[in-house]
């Protein structure tokens, strides 16, 4: 686990499960654009929260890549679902600014709710074929900076899946942090 605090924002890197995430606020999919139940991140979020997050999500879909949407969180111990659907790697173009605007968006909604902690996962490394040192800068590089213009969020998680994946995030967080 790798943490920093910055701009009065703790930043975290941790190994773990997107649904296995209690103490945060919201949680963000890496959803697909018809919000359906889908693999990976998105198929662990709807099994957890149940039925009723699909039914939430049918009308405000389709979304297109680098947009995001809230929920609520159903059957899940949080009480937000933020969906984002991340850019195809190569296909959905550009695709760094396309992944930016995932995190920026996941970001300013959790503002608009008043959110005060949001876990993400790693949007688009996963079926969507991302890879994942550029998606960490991406990522990262969005996120430290939007710190300036937070005020509800004190507390962003970014959950990685394995150990080799949380290596590589750790060393990037590193190398934006000045360590
Ligand atoms: N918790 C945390 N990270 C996870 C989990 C989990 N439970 N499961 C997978 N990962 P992906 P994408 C990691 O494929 O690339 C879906 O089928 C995974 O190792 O979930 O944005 C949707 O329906 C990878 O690093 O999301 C869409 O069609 C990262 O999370 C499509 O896949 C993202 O993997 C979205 O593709």
């Amino acid at each position: 686990m790798a943490t920093r605090e910055l701009h009065g924002v703790k930043i975290e890197c941790v190994q773990g499960n997107i649904e296995g995430q209690p103490d945060m606020e919201a949680i963000v999919n890496a959803a697909n654009a018809e919000l359906r139940i889908g693999g990976g991140v998105a198929g662990a979020i709807h099994r957890a929260a149940g039925p009723g997050l699909e039914a939430e999500c049918r009308p405000l879909a389709p979304i297109r890549p680098g947009e995001a949407v809230i929920t609520g969180a159903h059957h899940l111990p949080n009480r937000y679902v933020i969906h984002c659907l991340g850019p195809v790697y190569g296909m959905d173009k550009p695709s760094d600014r396309l992944l930016a605007s995932c995190y920026r968006n996941a970001l300013q909604l959790s503002e608009d709710n008043g959110i005060g902690s949001i876990a993400f996962p790693a949007i688009s490394t996963g079926v969507f074929g991302y890879p994942l040192e550029p998606a960490a800068r991406v990522a990262l590089g969005t996120i430290f900076e939007m710190l300036p213009m937070l005020s509800t969020v004190h507390h962003i998680r970014i959950v990685l899946f394995n150990s080799a994946d949380i290596q590589v995030y750790e060393q990037v967080l590193n190398e934006f942090s000045g360590k």
